[in-house]
């Protein structure tokens, strides 16, 4: 368990720093900002399937004041919310599935739609 709900806050986003960094270096490969490697990319990928799964444990309740950015409409958007974190993950992990072949086309799209998720959940509980 959280010792307190700061412990849970820096668990989240200790995971969405790592999610970041590792999504952002597959977005620079198949924008071309840096060369194509298929075993980074699926590494990454796979980092970020299995990164995924955590964050939405930190959401606990009380979590909403402090050093966060998550909007109070996490907590009263449950429901919402949780539905668009296993949408994320579902994502992610279709992405990893999709980084194991050589279709950069499915790359791509598993990608964009994983991007996707990412953005549709800030734009609702992310402050700006
Ligand atoms: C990233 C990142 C996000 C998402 C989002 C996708 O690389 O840090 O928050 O992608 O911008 O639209």
């Amino acid at each position: 368990n959280f010792k307190n709900t700061d412990h849970a806050i820096k668990y989240r986003q200790s995971a969405f720093t790592l999610i970041a960094y590792n999504f952002g270096d597959m977005g620079a490969m198949l924008k071309g900002d840096k060369e194509f490697n298929a075993a980074t990319f699926k590494a990454r990928a796979e980092n970020v399937a299995a990164l995924a799964k955590l964050p939405h444990e930190g959401f606990i309740a009380g979590s909403d004041k402090g050093n966060t950015e998550a909007l109070a409409k996490v907590w009263s958007d449950k429901a919402d919310f949780d539905a668009k974190m296993l949408e994320f993950k579902d994502n992610a992990a279709k992405l990893a599935v999709a980084a194991q072949g050589d279709d950069q086309r499915a790359m791509k799209a598993a990608f964009g739609a994983t991007g996707k998720s990412c953005k549709g959940c800030h734009d609702v509980y992310k402050k700006d």
